[in-house]
């Protein structure tokens, strides 16, 4: 469906009044603008054979593998998580015991920051020119012909504290600081959990997939996902396809539907389940396991009344720390599938859409 589209520029006059700086605009201000008449700027609409209303699966929400952390039978345990991480790359858990209570508090707090007035948030974006990730931002990686995906964002660490800079954590609320302090811990515990059932998986010893991702080093990086209520959601896509540069990412969203998975050469719906923790593979996991674990492939899609929001965890090894194969996986008859490399070499590969 072709809809009258906004001319290019014109959104900017209303929002030139801005005190602050910054690399683009964000979507947040732009979904705002009363001038908008129910269409959305060029750089937001995809390609014919990106946009979600001609390339999802309609009326079929996809089963990925629900998995109960607390189930008593541990071999079970361990047969559902390496077959969901081998087939689906992607599976959510139940019974996981982060408190629903703590995860509420974190939606809550980073709710509140997105919903601060624009000056407030723009005090911990990205500054300009610079090359990391973290800080309040919009737009992530190169995208062909300068299309947007609809979605503003906020990256910190949270651990360990080595790798934390509180510059790019929200003062507002107060609250922020201590809630996202509570979720982490909660948080690593499962993440420790889950890489040893994917280390017990391939056969390793509990603590040799975490080894592999720098030990101790294993960084946590927090996202919030803003995707405000969008004219044209048939058109625009939240975030783009992609695979994780993590090793695993465990997401929590809010209640509005939005995360997409390719399978079978198509787009589905996945599924949302109130308290569940989406669990992804990502790219350094596949690698460590020489390809045995596979990093999915998903996007996001938008909502035309409803604002999503959603909190990814990213666990990464250190910058300098060198992933490849684990050798014991490796013989004659399964030589590496892939480079080792230091991680920041991978991420500015994948960032700058290079070779590996
Ligand atoms: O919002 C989501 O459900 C997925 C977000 C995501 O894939 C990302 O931030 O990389």
């Amino acid at each position: 469906m072709k809809k009258d589209l906004y001319k290019e520029g014109q959104y900017h006059k209303e929002s030139s009044k801005q005190k602050h700086p910054m690399e683009t605009q964000r979507v947040q201000e732009i979904a705002s603008l009363s001038n908008l008449n129910g269409t959305i700027p060029l750089e937001f609409i995809r390609s014919d054979d990106e946009q979600p209303a001609t390339t999802t699966i309609h009326g079929v929400v996809l089963e990925v593998p629900v998995i109960d952390l607390n189930n008593p039978d541990p071999q079970k345990l361990l047969a559902s998580i390496f077959e969901a991480s081998k087939d689906w790359g992607i599976f959510q858990v139940v019974n996981h015991e982060i408190p629903s209570e703590v995860t509420r508090r974190l939606q809550k707090v980073g709710k509140e920051f997105f919903e601060l007035p624009q000056e407030e948030k723009e005090t911990i974006a990205k500054p300009i020119g610079y090359k990391g990730v973290e800080g309040y931002g919009t737009k992530l990686q190169k995208e062909v012909e300068g299309k947007k995906g609809w979605v503003d964002h906020l990256f910190h660490r949270v651990w360990p504290p080595s790798a934390i800079n509180y510059q790019f954590w929200p003062k507002k609320p107060p609250s922020y600081r201590e809630t996202n302090e509570e979720y982490t811990q909660k948080m690593i515990q499962v993440a420790n959990k889950l890489l040893g059932f994917l280390s017990k998986g391939l056969g390793l010893e509990d603590g040799e997939l975490k080894q592999g991702l720098g030990g101790e080093d294993l960084t946590y990086m927090l996202k919030i996902n803003y995707y405000p209520p969008c004219p044209c959601p048939e058109l625009a896509l939240g975030v783009v396809p992609h695979t994780d540069m993590s090793s695993i990412t465990i997401l929590v969203p809010n209640e509005v539907q939005g995360l997409q998975v390719f399978k079978d050469g198509h787009w589905y719906d996945v599924a949302y389940i109130p308290n569940a923790l989406i669990i992804h593979i990502g790219d350094q996991i596949e690698i460590l396991s020489n390809g045995v674990y596979k990093s999915v492939y998903h996007r996001t899609t938008v909502s035309k009344e409803k604002t999503r929001m959603s909190w990814p965890m990213f666990l990464e090894p250190p910058p300098d720390f060198e992933v490849g194969p684990i050798p014991k996986l490796i013989n004659q008859d399964n030589p590496p599938k892939f480079k080792t490399k230091k991680f920041k070499d991978y991420v500015h590969c994948k960032l700058n859409k290079l070779p590996q």
